[in-house]
């Protein structure tokens, strides 16, 4: 009985020692990660809920880091679906909105893209065609979104941060 009782609480000690994250929320290297499908919600409204979660929209350092993300953006997405998390992982996603924002932007100086927990933009995937540089869609898209159809799946855009009409998910970042 005592030996039991011991591998009870040893179990529930490893338990609570590798639950670096919060509830909804998933590990990757140092940080934890949460999509967020509701509210669904512009750029700037999508950072705001993130801040009130003591975090930011996720930024992305990697092509690692970025194939976590959308793993777990197509797994949040699919998350009714009876498949195995191997497959799941590896199927396009399915949702209303076809894309899931990012904390990229250029909201403060046009053509300067940062992130909005401040870490140092050493990685991009940008779009055809974008970011949207030119004199009439430069300085009004200046929020990133990663969009998820045919040919651009994974591949990042710039929109208009305080669009009433781009409502979608996004994906919110904070260290472990
Ligand atoms: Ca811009
Ligand atoms: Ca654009």
């Amino acid at each position: 009985m005592a030996v039991k009782v011991g591998l009870l609480w040893l179990a529930s000690v490893i338990l609570v020692s590798h639950a670096a994250c919060p509830t909804f929320w998933t590990e990757f290297g140092s940080n934890c990660y949460m999509y967020v499908g509701n509210p669904s919600s512009n750029w700037q409204e999508a950072e705001a809920y993130c801040v009130t979660e003591g975090a930011h929209l996720v930024s992305i350092h990697s092509k690692s880091e970025e194939q976590f993300v959308q793993a777990i953006w197509r797994r949040s997405r699919d998350s009714f679906t009876l498949f195995p998390k191997k497959l799941t992982d590896t199927l396009p996603p399915v949702s209303l909105a076809p894309f899931v924002y990012i904390g990229l932007n250029d909201r403060a100086e046009n053509g300067n893209f940062v992130w909005t927990d401040g870490s140092a933009v050493d990685y991009t995937n940008w779009m055809r065609n974008n970011p949207s540089t030119d004199a009439v869609w430069g300085p009004a898209e200046d929020g990133v979104m990663m969009w998820d159809r045919k040919r651009q799946r994974g591949k990042w855009n710039d929109v208009r941060s305080g669009s009433p009409l781009l409502k979608g998910p996004f994906i919110c970042q904070k260290p472990s």
